[in-house]
């Protein structure tokens, strides 16, 4: 339904959204302790949305003894495996039920498209809640073989309260990602959202206990990183953090880790991402939309942005125009509440600094211009930057080295493939990668040797739950999505018994 609604219809249920600003504790909404609160901004209008709890340690503690009285008890932890499928799948149902709210919120949140909303955010999270739903009665262990006289079984077990911290960039499918496995193994969990979107995880809890979860095992704390985070992620009670977010964050996770009780952490931490182009790409025209798309799509703002793209130095040019022609006919910067609009404005301002100051350096570096490069015309109050794209970009710049997570791509051209897979491999990040070629050897080869936790070959960002979702090198560690994950929210035990 929500799909059919034009923007004017888009506009009028998002003056009417009741918003829920405060923490979820032990399954109640409550005030930050000391009432203290921070602001959200749309970064459309550069308006004020909502002010909202700003928690510290003590509202972090509260929420992981609440986690931790829920575990304890095993209204979850221990709940028939099939009684928490059903609560997981009704989960689901609710969030696709409720995906109007979810794709304002997020959308006014943190600017993004309400069509990618609608089309890729919630689909994607309910059917990580599927997905994970369908894995729990299917959680073993494993009997192994022993002398006569032994039995030995491994259980696997749930981990206990474990924390998410996720980013803005997809607010709601983030969180997904992080707790329905948590939830799926029998964990109660703490999320602590991005403060530049806190606005969706409060709805998401709510529906957690109308679909039958029982208190205290999902929570939310809002809050700053250096606060609320920092607090949660060296509180002494919690045995995993599950992070995406910059590298750098991801980093202190680990320090946390080492400064508190040793808790586990599994960090997803962005990327620099390279789309190779060889001259035998099977299809030039569509290497260059899948280009367009993996760089400016969610404006850039996406972990696995593909913003190095190598070029054959035989199909440069044709690959450049064909590249510039696409990007102006498929994304333009607007409204984020109309449909039709298929980039909407950066996160905030600061990211919008951050964005056109790489712009900036590029320039003094020396890379040409050839799209964008500016605040769009007329929507100077938002955080806009126009689809951008460098080209003559050398692999020393900075353009080519660092992270902008912002719409902004970059043509480094190559004259050979072993060039080309050694630039793609000189970075510290080692998200994903793609190459464009009708060699099967080569794609094979190339697939082998590039150091990426996800590599495409004649396509870009496909997949499925089934796939794996995480780095090499300071990309980070662990993984979403797959089965995988569930080794990252349970730990196995040996029992050993002797039966003489
Ligand atoms: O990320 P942060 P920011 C990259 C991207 C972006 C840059 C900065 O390059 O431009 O990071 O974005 C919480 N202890 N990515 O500043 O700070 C914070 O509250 C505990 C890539 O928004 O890493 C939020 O919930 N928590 C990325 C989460 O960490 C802390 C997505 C991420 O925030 C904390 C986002 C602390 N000391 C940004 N400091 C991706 N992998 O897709 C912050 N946080």
């Amino acid at each position: 339904q929500a799909r059919k609604l034009d923007k004017k219809s888009f506009r009028k249920y998002a003056d009417k959204l009741k918003l829920e600003t405060r923490n979820f504790i032990d399954g109640k909404f409550v005030d930050a302790r000391k009432g203290r609160k921070f602001e959200t901004i749309n970064p459309a209008t550069g308006e004020v949305i909502a002010s909202v709890a700003r928690s510290d340690a003590s509202d972090v503690d509260l929420a992981v003894k609440a986690a931790r009285k829920a575990f304890k008890s095993g209204v979850w932890s221990r709940m028939a495996p099939r009684d928490r499928m059903t609560v997981i799948y009704k989960f689901a149902q609710l969030i696709e039920e409720n995906a109007l709210q979810f794709a304002l919120l997020d959308s006014t949140d943190m600017g993004k498209p309400i069509s990618e909303m609608l089309n890729i955010d919630i689909p994607g999270a309910v059917m990580t809640f599927q997905y994970f739903g369908e894995t729990i009665d299917k959680i073993e262990g494993t009997v192994t073989s022993t002398a006569s006289t032994e039995f030995h079984y491994i259980l696997r077990q749930p981990l206990g309260v474990i924390g998410c911290i996720v980013p803005w960039n997809y607010p709601l499918m983030m969180a997904a990602w992080k707790i329905a496995p948590a939830l799926a193994a029998g964990n109660s969990v703490i999320l602590k959202p991005a403060e530049q979107s806190p606005l969706s995880a409060s709805l998401l809890a709510k529906l957690f206990m109308e679909a039958g979860g029982p208190a205290g095992v999902l929570n939310v704390v809002q809050g700053l990183g250096e606060e609320a985070g920092k607090a949660l992620a060296l509180h002494m009670d919690v045995d995993k953090i599950g992070f995406t977010g910059s590298t750098e964050v991801g980093k202190l996770m680990m320090v946390y880790a080492g400064q508190s009780n040793m808790k586990r952490v599994t960090t997803e931490c962005g990327g620099k991402t390279p789309q190779i182009i060889t001259a035998d790409a099977p299809d030039l025209d569509m290497a260059a939309q899948y280009a367009v798309n993996g760089i400016y799509g969610n404006q850039g703002e996406v972990c696995n942005a593909g913003s190095r793209i190598l070029v054959d130095a035989k199909v440069h040019d044709e690959f450049v125009a064909k590249f510039l022609e696409k990007a102006k006919a498929s994304f333009n910067p607007g409204d984020p509440l109309d449909p039709a609009t298929t980039m909407g404005p950066l996160v905030t301002k600061e990211q919008q600094k951050r964005v056109l100051g790489y712009i900036d350096i590029a320039k003094k570096e020396g890379a040409k211009l050839s799209l964008g490069g500016a605040v769009p015309k007329g929507l100077e109050k938002g955080c806009y930057v126009a689809p951008t794209l460098f080209t003559g970009v050398k692999n020393d710049m900075r353009i080519a080295r660092e992270e902008v997570f912002g719409p902004v791509g970059t043509i480094l051209p190559f004259k050979k493939i072993d060039q080309a897979i050694e630039i793609a491999n000189d970075s510290i990040y080692g998200l994903a990668a793609s190459i464009w070629t009708s060699d099967v050897s080569l794609a094979h080869k190339a697939a082998r040797d590039i150091e990426a936790g996800i590599v495409w070959v004649n396509c870009f960002d496909h997949g499925d739950m089934t796939s794996i979702w995480g780095g090499f090198k300071q990309s980070g560690m662990g993984r979403d999505k797959c089965l995988e994950t569930l080794t990252t929210v349970t730990q196995t035990k040996s029992v050993w018994m002797h039966l003489g």
